[in-house]
């Protein structure tokens, strides 16, 4: 069994709605166990601007299904939730980004493990923070440092009550 980290995000159609039910979705896929849920986080965009805020979250789980098989299957689900790529950076409905994989290092087109961008996001430290606080990131600093160094950033967390889904 391997130990992965998978990060959430949305800002269109009802995000939180598309984050709870993803999160629901990659539950219920055989082959993955769910361990941990970070809360959500409401989070300004970051990289292109003029487009609405996210709702993005964090979840660890357990698998034996190989990293790049994996990565598949997050593409295959955002497919489902109606993903599109207009550009870069566009708005999406769900992005499902995998962080980790048992520290696994991997460099193909397909997938980059770990993810190389994942400490410098507030959208994703936060999250990652408040379910692992000792994680250590890439840069080998741990999560927990990081986080104090992105209080400036726009990085809100919704109480529980605002989290259900619908
Ligand atoms: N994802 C990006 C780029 N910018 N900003 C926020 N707040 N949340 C995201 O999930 C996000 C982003 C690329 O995938
Ligand atoms: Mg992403
Ligand atoms: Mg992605």
């Amino acid at each position: 069994m391997a130990l992965a980290l998978i990060a959430l995000g949305s800002n269109l159609q009802q995000p939180q709605v598309q984050v709870s039910r993803a999160i629901q979705v990659l539950a219920q896929t055989p082959g993955l166990t769910l361990l941990k849920t970070s809360s959500l986080y409401a989070t300004a965009p970051v990289g292109y601007d003029n487009q609405p805020d996210f709702i993005n979250a964090v979840i660890q789980v357990a698998t034996d299904i190989p990293a790049p098989q994996l990565m598949q299957l997050l593409l295959d689900i955002e497919q489902t939730f109606g993903r599109e790529r207009p550009f870069l950076n566009a708005p999406r409905i769900l992005d499902l980004d995998l962080l980790d994989y048992d520290g696994m290092q991997l460099d193909t087109e397909l997938l980059r493990l770990p993810h190389p961008r994942m400490h410098e996001r507030g959208f994703v430290v936060f999250p990652l923070a408040e379910i692992l606080p000792g994680f250590v990131l890439p840069d080998g600093k741990s999560v927990v440092e990081w986080v104090a160094g992105y209080r400036h950033q726009d990085v809100r967390k919704l109480e529980r009550a605002q989290t259900a889904p619908n």
